[in-house]
C-alpha cells in the first residue's frame, strides 16, 4: 500500500514551481485551520460557543468563536516572515505586521469562521482563505485590493464530519483529509474536478419575494422539473454555511447562488457576501475544477475591489448551470 501523502509533499512534487516561503505560509495556515478544528470539535466542553457580544465593521453580530478563530490565524502567521499584512472578515482594517517581525512577501485574506450562525447548533462552518503577492512599499488596506485572478492560492478549511483542507495554487484543486491521529492533513481528494451539468441547486428560498427576474426565472424552471422546461427534475440543499454548500458542489456538482436581491440593494449592499475573503477564493477554487463564478453579470476574478469588505453576488458552480444563469441576466438587461 502506498504511503499517504501529505499536504506539504503535494504541495513540493505537484507543482515544483511554488516559491519555499509560499508552501511555508499554507503549511502555517493548514496549522491554524487544524487548532480551529480542535476548537470546533471540543464545542461546549472549549467553552467557545455563543455571541462574543461585539459586532463587526459589517454591524453584524460576532460568534466567540469568530474572534477566537481570528486570533488564532493572527498568533500562528503574523511572526512567519512571509506576511506583509493580514485583513479578515473579523478586523475593521488590515492587521499590519508588528514590526517585531520580518516582512514577508504575501498578503492574506480571510474568514476565519464562516457559517459562524451554524456554530451553536453543531453544523458545519469552515475557514476561507485567500492569499495574494504583496505590492512593494508599505502596506494598507489598498495593497489588498488586487482583483481575484491575481490570487497565488486559494482555499478553504471545512469543519464537519471531518475536517477538510481543499486549495489551489493555480495547478487544479486538491482536497486533504485530517488525520485527528497524525494531525496531519493527507491527500484523499486529488484533482478535484466539479461535473459540468447537475441538477441540484442551493440558495436561501426564504429570500424569493426579494429576488431579481433572473434568477426567479432559474429557480422556477428548475422547480417545475420534468414537466418545464428544463426536463428534468432539481434537487435543493442549503447548509447556510458557504464552505459547506460550496464543497458539496465542488464535490457532485450544481449551482451556489447568493445573489443580489431588492432587500439587499435597498440596503445598499449589492450582496451579501464579502469578495476579498470569500467570493474570490471560492470563484478561484470553482474555476481551478471546471467551474464557473460569476454574479450573473461579470466573472467574479475580473472585479476590481474598491473596499476592503466589498460585497458582492455570488453564482457559482457547474459550467452549464453558470452559464445559464448568466445568460438570463443578459437576457433580462
Ligand atoms: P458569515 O461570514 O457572517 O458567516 O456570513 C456568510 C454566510 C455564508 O456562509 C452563507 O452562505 C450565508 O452567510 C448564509 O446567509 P443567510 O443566513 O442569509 O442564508
Ligand atoms: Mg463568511
Amino acid at each position: 500500500m502506498n504511503s499517504p501523502v501529505s499536504l506539504k509533499q503535494q504541495l513540493l512534487t505537484s507543482n515544483s514551481d511554488l516559491p519555499p516561503n509560499l508552501v511555508a505560509l499554507i503549511d502555517d495556515v493548514a496549522s491554524a485551520c487544524r487548532n480551529i478544528s480542535a476548537l470546533v470539535t471540543r464545542g461546549a466542553m472549549a467553552g467557545v460557543l455563543g455571541d462574543a457580544g461585539s459586532e463587526n465593521v459589517q454591524g453584524e453580530g460576532q460568534k466567540k468563536l469568530d474572534v477566537i478563530s481570528n486570533d488564532v490565524f493572527i498568533d500562528k502567521l503574523q511572526w512567519s516572515g512571509n506576511l506583509a499584512g493580514m485583513a479578515s472578515e473579523e478586523m475593521d482594517d488590515m492587521h499590519p505586521i508588528p514590526a517585531a517581525f520580518t516582512r514577508g512577501d504575501y498578503l492574506i485574506t480571510f474568514d476565519p469562521l464562516d457559517g459562524s450562525s451554524n456554530i451553536d447548533v453543531n453544523g458545519s462552518v469552515g475557514t476561507i482563505f485567500s492569499i495574494m503577492q504583496a505590492p512593494a512599499g508599505d502596506v494598507n488596506n489598498s495593497s489588498f485590493l488586487q482583483p481575484g485572478n491575481r490570487q497565488v492560492c486559494a482555499g478553504y478549511c471545512l469543519y464537519s464530519s471531518a475536517s477538510m483542507l481543499v486549495l489551489t495554487t493555480g495547478n487544479g484543486v486538491d482536497g486533504f483529509t485530517l488525520d485527528v491521529s497524525s494531525g496531519e492533513f493527507l491527500l484523499t481528494h486529488a484533482d478535484i474536478r466539479v461535473p459540468a451539468e447537475t441538477s441540484e441547486f442551493s440558495i436561501n428560498a426564504a429570500y424569493t419575494r426579494h429576488w431579481f427576474a433572473p434568477v426567479k426565472r432559474y429557480i422556477d424552471e428548475a422547480l417545475l422539473g420534468s414537466e418545464g422546461p428544463r426536463g428534468r427534475n432539481f434537487n435543493m440543499r442549503w447548509a447556510g454555511s458557504m464552505v459547506g454548500d460550496v464543497h458539496r458542489i465542488l464535490m457532485r456538482g450544481g449551482v451556489f447562488m447568493y445573489p443580489a436581491d431588492k432587500k439587499l440593494a435597498a440596503d445598499n449592499k449589492a450582496g451579501k457576501l464579502r469578495l476579498l475573503y470569500e467570493a474570490s477564493p471560492m470563484g478561484m477554487l470553482m474555476e481551478q475544477a471546471g467551474g464557473l463564478a460569476s454574479t450573473g453579470n461579470e466573472r467574479i476574478l475580473d472585479i476590481q475591489p474598491d473596499s476592503l469588505h466589498q460585497r458582492v453576488p455570488v453564482i457559482m458552480g457547474s459550467a452549464t448551470e453558470v452559464e445559464l444563469v448568466d445568460s438570463y441576466h443578459s437576457e433580462a438587461s
